[in-house]
């Protein structure tokens, strides 16, 4: 087996965010926090290699958002105009008094998914997003 080299580097998180992390590392039987980050990291570089190719994939954009925080509504409707060609449906839900639950059926090529996904999920108020593709085969 080839030697690997490992590098420890630190990471700040609030308290908050951290015990829910510990908590899904143990309800997935994580044997260290080291192991369940390298897992995060691997996914994250196979999902960003979904935009180096220029196959077409379908997928779906799910956002989560806070429809109170001023303008976010109309620039999520702006954005998704920009993108009516890669859009097939979407699906609204009012989850509570604040909260949206949105999941955007999408389909074009990966670097296209990514842009829309990415305008989207940082807009200020979306409080979590995530694109997930897979290759039309
Ligand atoms: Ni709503």
């Amino acid at each position: 087996m080839e030697d690997k080299k490992l590098t420890r580097f630190g990471v700040s998180m609030d308290e908050k965010l951290l015990q829910s992390f510990d908590q899904i590392i143990e309800e997935k039987g994580y044997q260290n926090r080291s192991e369940a980050v390298r897992d995060l990291v691997r996914d994250a570089i196979f999902q960003h290699s979904l935009s180096k190719n220029n196959e077409i994939v379908a997928g779906a954009i799910l956002l989560f958002y806070n429809h109170h925080q001023n303008k976010l509504v109309n620039e999520m409707m702006t954005i998704q105009h920009d993108y009516h060609d890669n859009i097939i449906a979407t699906t609204h839900l009012h989850i509570d008094h604040h909260n949206c639950l949105e999941l955007i059926v999408v389909k074009g090529i990966p670097a296209d998914l990514r842009a829309l996904s990415d305008k989207l999920i940082t807009l200020k108020g979306v409080l979590y997003g995530k694109l997930t593709a897979s290759p039309l085969v």
